[in-house]
């Protein structure tokens, strides 16, 4: 179990994430956003999309987590929904303003949760053994995002 201090640093990188991302991406032109410099590995604008649809299916399971009894959680594949057509034909300025308002609601969400509330969990798949807990999900998060802002540097740097 995370202690009350490494929660207040993971809840502080989700509450600041949306502005992190937004000074790295901000001045990007448009080929910087839409060029795949890296083989096998999405655009910026793909990642962007991907953080905002991630983080949405994420506050719903645990919105689910923390009113339903061991509910029911549901995966996506994400590939497949990185290549839908609303991600090449949106500027990511839309994702921005999700993950803006998403990250707000959810760092409050998280100040707020009791004892109780950090250890409820929701069963991948119907599968107790595949449980997941609002604590796990607070560190999964908490990564995810920092993971995908190295993703950008990474990706930017190849384009020379
Ligand atoms: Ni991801």
């Amino acid at each position: 179990m995370a202690t009350p201090e490494e929660r207040r640093i993971h809840i502080e990188t989700i509450r600041t994430f949306p502005a992190e991302l937004e000074a790295l991406v901000k001045d990007l032109t448009p080929e910087q956003l839409t060029t795949p410099y890296l083989d096998g590995e999405w655009t910026v604008q793909q990642i962007v999309h991907h953080l905002a649809d991630s983080h949405t299916n994420a506050i719903v399971r645990m919105k689910l987590i923390l009113t339903e009894d061991t509910p029911y959680l549901k995966g996506y594949l994400q590939d497949e929904v990185a290549d839908l057509a609303d991600v090449e034909s949106t500027p990511i300025e839309a994702s921005l303003m999700i993950l803006r308002g998403l990250h707000e609601r959810w760092a409050n969400l998280f100040e707020r949760l009791s004892e109780e509330d950090w250890a409820r969990v929701g069963w991948y798949d119907g599968d107790p053994k595949r449980a997941q807990s609002v604590e796990r999900i607070l560190e999964i998060y908490a990564w995810h995002g920092g993971n995908h802002i190295d993703q950008i540097k990474k990706t930017l740097a190849a384009d020379d």
